[in-house]
């Protein structure tokens, strides 16, 4: 079997996985992927990303339910957990591009989005530490000086929580932390993340890594 063929075969065995919700059989396919080769930055990147990123759309096009997205997080869930460490223990201190504490903003417990994003960092090459939903700004400033982070990245999908990633990033700037943030969820927008003075937004996961990677050398709003 050539190369291409069997990473194909292999993209389709883990999409027919995932798509059964088949956390079993997923498990045992990435562990086979790893054993053959396989990076897993290519599985995450590649494979889990692509069909995360599918179900974003679908679920605004009301073409899958919420409870189907759900069941699709937990799966994909169960593959990160084994690749997530991998791609730690790979990244050293002289390859990983930066530290980013990411966390769903106090009064938000929406996650999914975040997490997702988390993983893709983590894929991307920075070391995230993620500090869950409902998260207090003393909790993301406290973190941010423990692991000497690069980057906050903030999320949140409601309304009423804009002010939660506004008294954030009011905190970030009164204590003068030499520190980059990039915001994003549902609730957010590139011109919401001008008025409260984050440095980027991004509209997904992979959107938001490329914008990390623009923000770490430098540059912040297109
Ligand atoms: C799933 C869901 C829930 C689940 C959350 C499960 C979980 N563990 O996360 C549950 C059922 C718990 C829930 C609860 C509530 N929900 Co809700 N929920 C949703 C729903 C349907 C999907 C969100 C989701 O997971 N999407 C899939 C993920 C993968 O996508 P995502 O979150 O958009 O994330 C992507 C991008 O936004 C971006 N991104 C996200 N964060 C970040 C951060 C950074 C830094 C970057 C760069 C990018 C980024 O990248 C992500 C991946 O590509 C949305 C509707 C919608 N279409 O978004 C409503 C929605 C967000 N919920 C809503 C509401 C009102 C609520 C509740 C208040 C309902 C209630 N009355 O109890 C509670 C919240 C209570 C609270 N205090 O937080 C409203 C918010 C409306 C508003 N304007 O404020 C929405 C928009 C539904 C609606 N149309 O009314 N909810």
């Amino acid at each position: 079997m050539t190369i291409r063929v069997q990473r194909e075969e292999f993209i389709r065995n883990v999409n027919e996985a995932i798509s059964d919700w088949d956390k079993e059989r997923l498990v045992s396919l990435v562990m086979e992927g790893l054993g053959s080769g396989f990076m897993p930055i290519e599985i995450t990147g590649q494979v889990l990303l692509p069909v995360l990123q599918k179900a974003c759309r679908e679920i605004d096009s009301h073409d899958i339910s919420f409870a189907e997205l759900l069941l699709l997080a937990d799966t994909i869930k169960a593959a990160l957990d084994i690749l997530i460490p991998k791609i730690r223990e790979s990244l050293n201190e002289t390859t990983v591009k930066g530290r980013v504490i990411i966390g769903t903003v106090k009064g938000d417990i929406h996650e999914l989005g975040k997490n997702l994003v988390a993983a893709v960092f983590e894929s991307g090459g920075y070391r995230v530490t993620d500090l869950g939903k409902d998260v207090p700004t003393d909790d993301f400033i406290r973190a941010v000086e423990k692991e000497k982070a690069d980057v906050i990245a903030a999320s949140t999908l409601m309304t009423p929580t804009l002010i939660s990633i506004e008294e954030l990033l009011k905190e970030v700037r009164a204590r003068k932390l030499k520190i980059k943030t990039i915001i994003g969820g549902w609730a957010t927008s590139p011109e919401f993340a001008r008025k409260v003075g984050a440095d980027a937004w991004a509209d997904d996961a992979l959107d938001g890594l490329f914008k990390l990677d623009r923000l770490m050398v430098g540059q912040n709003h297109d």
